[in-house]
C-alpha cells in the first residue's frame, strides 16, 4: 500500500486518423484530429517531462480506430500483466502490441483466452488494497473471474455500472484511500454499493461532473502526490474541487477530443511500477 501509485513507466499509443470516423462512440460530436493529437502530446509530455516517467510510445494503427485507449487492453499489478479480451470485437486486436510491450518490460503475462470472457481496463479500479471491477457493457462475470485468478493477492469485488461506458467513466483513485466519484444518481448508486462491499473504508472526493471524476493519481518519489485532472475550460466546477486539494501537485490536462469518443483521462496510458529497474 505504501507504494501505491509509485509509477515508473507508462505505455501510450498514437492516434490513428481513422479515430475521427470509426472510433466507437455514444455521441455524434466531431473529433478534431489535430487538436486530439496536440492534447495527447500534452498528456505524454506531462508524464515524461514533468513527472519523469519512462514512456513507451506504441505506434498508431489505422486498422484499429480506438487503439489510443490503451488502458482497456491490460491490467498491470505487481509483476503480472493481464492482457484483456476487450468487450468490443473491433478492439480485440489492440492487445497484440500491448502484450509485446509488456513482455519487453519483463512482466509475467496472463492472457484472457476464454472466448466467453470480456473485460476492459476502464472497468478496473485498483485501490492499492483491492480491486473493484465494473460489470458493464464491456466487462462480464467471466472476465472478472479471470482477473481475480490473475491477481490472487487482492480481494476483487464486482460493481454494477448503471450508466455510461465503464466503471471509471465516473470514478477513479484521487489519492491513497481517496476515491473520486461523480455526483450523478447512477454514479452515487454505484458508490453506495462500493461502500457496502469493499474491504476498507475510503474517503471520497465528489465531483459535480461524472467525466471529471476520471483523474490519474500517482505517488512519485521526489514529487509526492500527483494528480492529472480535468481543465477549468472543460469542467469549471469540477476543476475548482481539484484546485482545493492541498496535498497534491496538480496537472490540469485537456481531454475534450478523446471525451467525444468516450475516452477519459486515464484511458490514454497504462501506468506501471517497476521499482528497482
Ligand atoms: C470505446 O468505446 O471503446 C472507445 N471509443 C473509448 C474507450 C475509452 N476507454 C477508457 O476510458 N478506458
Amino acid at each position: 500500500m505504501a507504494s501505491f501509485g509509485n509509477f515508473t513507466h507508462a505505455i501510450v499509443r498514437g492516434i490513428p486518423a481513422s479515430l475521427v470516423q470509426e472510433a466507437l462512440r455514444s455521441s455524434l460530436c466531431q473529433v478534431d484530429l489535430v487538436k486530439a493529437q496536440h492534447q495527447l502530446q500534452l498528456h505524454i509530455g506531462t508524464l515524461k517531462d514533468e513527472l519523469g516517467l519512462q514512456v513507451v510510445e506504441l505506434p498508431a494503427d489505422e486498422s484499429l480506430p480506438d487503439c489510443v485507449f490503451v488502458e482497456d487492453c491490460a491490467v498491470v499489478c505487481g509483476d503480472t500483466a493481464l492482457i484483456t479480451r476487450p468487450g468490443a470485437p473491433s478492439r480485440r486486436k489492440e492487445t497484440k502490441a500491448m502484450k509485446s510491450a509488456l513482455q519487453e518490460l519483463n512482466f509475467k503475462i496472463v492472457e484472457m483466452k476464454d472466448d466467453t470472457a470480456t473485460l476492459d481496463g476502464g472497468d478496473v479500479l485498483f485501490t492499492g488494497r483491492e480491486f473493484f471491477v465494473g460489470l458493464s457493457k464491456r466487462t462480464n462475470h467471466r472476465g472478472i473471474e479471470i482477473l481475480a485468478g490473475a491477481f490472487k493477492d487482492y480481494p476483487v469485488s464486482t460493481l454494477p455500472v448503471f450508466e455510461g461506458l465503464h466503471l471509471k467513466s465516473f470514478c477513479s483513485m484521487a489519492g491513497p484511500d481517496l476515491i473520486a466519484f461523480g455526483s450523478s444518481e447512477p454514479a452515487q448508486k454505484t458508490l453506495k454499493i462500493l461502500q457496502q462491499t469493499g474491504d476498507h473504508h475510503y474517503k471520497t472526493l465528489i465531483l459535480p461532473d461524472d467525466a471529471a471524476a476520471n483523474c490519474v493519481f500517482m505517488n512519485l518519489s521526489g514529487k509526492g502526490q500527483v494528480l492529472l485532472h480535468c481543465t477549468p475550460e472543460e469542467y469549471p466546477n469540477s476543476a475548482k474541487v481539484f484546485e482545493r486539494l492541498t496535498d497534491h501537485l496538480l496537472f490540469p490536462v485537456p481531454n475534450s477530443e478523446m471525451s467525444k469518443v468516450d475516452g477519459g483521462l486515464s484511458c490514454c496510458s497504462v501506468l506501471i511500477s517497476k521499482t528497482g529497474s
